[in-house]
């Protein structure tokens, strides 16, 4: 079956006015803040992909050895007759699944929502391809916002991959997860990824790699400003900083002025002293037992929780 064409539930003008609302309030801040969705146009998201095969980045093989272990157990305990993904990306790892699936169960329908349009054209058309009999749905929309509109009914098992929820600050998670048990029924299930407390010599090369291209997709998010909102941001005048909070268990990525700068967007100028920082992404790392707690919290049941053989990165399988 090919692919049926995209559902689109963010338009153009949706993404303009939150990059805008985004932009405004992030850069009138004290400390200044933008949120992390913005690093994925074209090039962010090939750089992103270029990171998830560097050395230093261990998430994504870690969770693809989890991934490869226990598909089969995922397919056969679920027997999901539809599979969401959601910030589904390229859905390169989502693959072992779908291999599981196709051994296993009956699933009918594959759903990728992701706010990339061209990644969600790419993934569906591939995954459509490499499946014959697979329904293939793709949904443009903001995981955050629109998951009232996924599709009912089936078995469903929903993949929250990659550790993207570390992304979302403590309360924003509660949110979301309170958010998506209420979009499932009992019976539902989701999987979702989450990178692991470790030492923070682990951690920090893997947001701050030898060859710069952490650095590049750290700055990026200046150049889609730049080009979207008709920004004038030097990003060469932006040095990449990745820092350890041992108290939040998080790593921050910020983008450090070097000399002092003033940067025109939208109605606004902009000032950064020499040395002052503009917080781009948040990534947590969580505990097992935080996990559990914050999935009970929100009225999941954690069923499984496995680890790659090196326990840097942990998916846990829980139902609704
Ligand atoms: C795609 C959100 C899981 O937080 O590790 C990679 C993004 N940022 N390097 C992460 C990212 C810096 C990544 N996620």
């Amino acid at each position: 079956m090919s692919a049926e064409p995209l559902e689109i539930h963010l338009e153009e003008q949706d993404l303009g006015r939150s990059l805008r609302e985004d932009v405004r309030a992030g850069l009138t801040a004290t400390p200044k803040w933008l949120p992390p969705k913005w690093f994925y146009d074209a090039r962010g998201s090939a750089l992103f992909e270029e990171i998830t095969r560097l050395p230093e980045y261990y998430p994504t093989r870690a969770e693809r050895a989890v991934l490869a272990a226990h598909a089969d157990d995922i397919a056969a305990v679920t027997g999901a007759k539809t599979l969401i993904e959601l910030g589904s990306g390229s859905s390169e790892k989502t693959r072992l699944l779908l291999d599981a699936f196709t051994r296993h169960g009956d699933l009918g329908t594959f759903v990728p929502l992701d706010v990339s349009v061209s990644a969600l054209r790419q993934s569906t058309a591939q995954i459509a391809a490499a499946y014959p009999g697979l329904r293939v749905r793709g949904i443009v929309g903001d995981f955050t916002r629109h998951l009232d509109r996924l599709p009912t009914g089936g078995r469903r098992l929903v993949l929250f991959l990659g550790g993207t929820i570390g992304n979302l600050l403590p309360a924003e998670r509660a949110e979301f997860l309170t958010a998506m048990r209420a979009a499932l029924e009992c019976g539902d299930w989701l999987l979702i990824g989450t990178d692991l407390v470790k030492d923070p010599s682990v951690i920090v090369p893997a947001y701050d790699d030898a060859a710069g291209v952490t650095a590049e997709f750290n700055r990026n998010v200046l150049r889609v400003i730049n080009r979207e909102l008709g920004a004038d941001f030097d990003p060469a005048a932006f040095r990449h900083v990745a820092v350890w909070d041992p108290q939040r268990e998080w790593i921050e990525m910020r983008l450090r002025a070097e000399h002092p700068a003033r940067v025109h967007v939208l109605d606004l100028e902009v000032g950064f002293a020499a040395g002052e920082e503009l917080r781009t992404e948040v990534s947590a790392k969580f505990r097992p037992e935080g996990i559990a707690r914050e999935l009970a919290a929100a009225g999941f049941v954690r069923q499984e929780f496995w680890t790659d053989p090196d326990g840097l990165f942990g998916v846990s399988l829980a139902r609704a």
